[in-house]
């Protein structure tokens, strides 16, 4: 390892023993409840993290490229509307695939002091800091290993401007009253000389975003049915994932895809973990997801109402998706 790059690191865990409970919490309300329903957080074992890498590669699913695309044309310009901070802020940074050309943008810019990349998962974190201090000669990484949910609070302070990326249209499974709480704390973290950078996939055909939530290959399936087998691991379950159905419509009225399984037949679920037993009528649906579509009205009239201020707007040449800036 080069000398000096352990220094360059640092990395706090501020994820408690509360999970498992927190979980059974949530999970036991979702089951219970009249629709049922799971939060997608629970896709992203490691099976289902693998599971959406492959999605993201389906000729289907348009976003990622789209988003890599905007990334790759236009970081330089994104970095120069955003006043050229010296440090660049990740939520969900995982392997830090598609930071690498903000950092470079910075870099070229003569900005660059730190990255603070906050994710769910500590291996990831740790490695992708180690990779990043080599890349980038004289890089700071102050890693969070935390959720996003509670703890977007820690984010440390910046000198000269912080760019706060929260990419790959993750905010779109967020009901809108989740999505506009998460704005206004965003909001209320934010100093003068601080931007938000957002990635939201756009309103368009329901056909295309059917498909891209239903591809041919059965990969979306697969996922969609992982939340199962989390579930049989975690809370000692014996769902028969095969049982049930992926289900991807677009809701036209709430502009958001809308993602569900559905019981093929009749049956009863235990889950000893939960000391629960739950009954599923043959043809009853469970939402697992909403990913929501945006229109740059929409999305501005929501940055508004918290106090945000619309600072940029960067699209794909089709217009699939958008990366926008808002400032306070
Ligand atoms: C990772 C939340 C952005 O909503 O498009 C992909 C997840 N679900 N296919 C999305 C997902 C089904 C994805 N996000």
């Amino acid at each position: 390892m080069p000398g000096g790059t352990a220094e360059a690191i640092e990395i706090a865990v501020h994820l408690g023993p509360g999970e498992a409970a927190k979980m059974a919490r949530e999970v036991r309300r979702g089951l219970t409840a009249t629709p049922k329903e799971l939060a997608p957080k629970y896709f992203y074992d490691e099976r289902g993290s693998q599971l959406f890498e492959q999605i993201t590669e389906l000729p289907e699913y348009y976003p990622t490229r789209a988003e890599r695309e905007i990334l790759t044309a236009r970081s330089a310009e994104i970095v120069a509307a955003a006043g050229e901070p010296s440090t660049l802020v990740e939520l969900g940074s995982g392997s830090a695939a598609k930071t690498r050309h903000l950092l470079s943008a910075m870099r070229d810019a003569g900005c660059l002091s730190t990255y603070v990349p906050l994710d769910i998962s500590a291996e990831i974190t740790h490695e992708t800091a180690r990779a990043l201090v080599d890349e980038y000669p004289g890089l700071v990484v102050r890693g969070l290993v935390c959720d996003l949910e509670h703890d977007l609070e820690l984010i440390p302070t910046g000198e000269n401007g912080r760019l706060i990326a929260f990419l790959g249209g993750t905010i779109g499974n967020l009901y809108p009253d989740a999505r506009r709480n998460f704005l206004a704390r965003v909001a209320a973290l934010l100093e003068p000389e601080d931007r938000l950078l957002l990635g939201t996939d756009l309103v368009k055909e329901a056909a295309r975003l059917e498909a891209a939530y239903d591809d041919a290959a059965g990969v979306t399936a697969e996922f969609n049915k992982n939340v199962l087998h989390v579930l049989n691991r975690e809370l000692g379950g014996d769902f028969d994932p095969e049982s049930f159905e992926h289900v991807a419509r677009y809701d036209r009225e709430a502009t958001r895809m809308d993602i569900r399984l559905r019981a093929r037949a009749e049956q009863t679920v235990r889950l000893d973990g939960l000391d629960l037993t739950v009954h599923f009528a043959a043809g009853e649906e469970m939402r697992t997801e909403i990913s929501s579509k945006f229109t740059r009205d929409r999305l501005e009239a929501d940055y508004r109402e918290v106090g945000l201020r619309p600072a940029g707007w960067f699209t794909d040449p089709a217009a699939d998706y958008a990366l926008s800036l808002a400032s306070v």
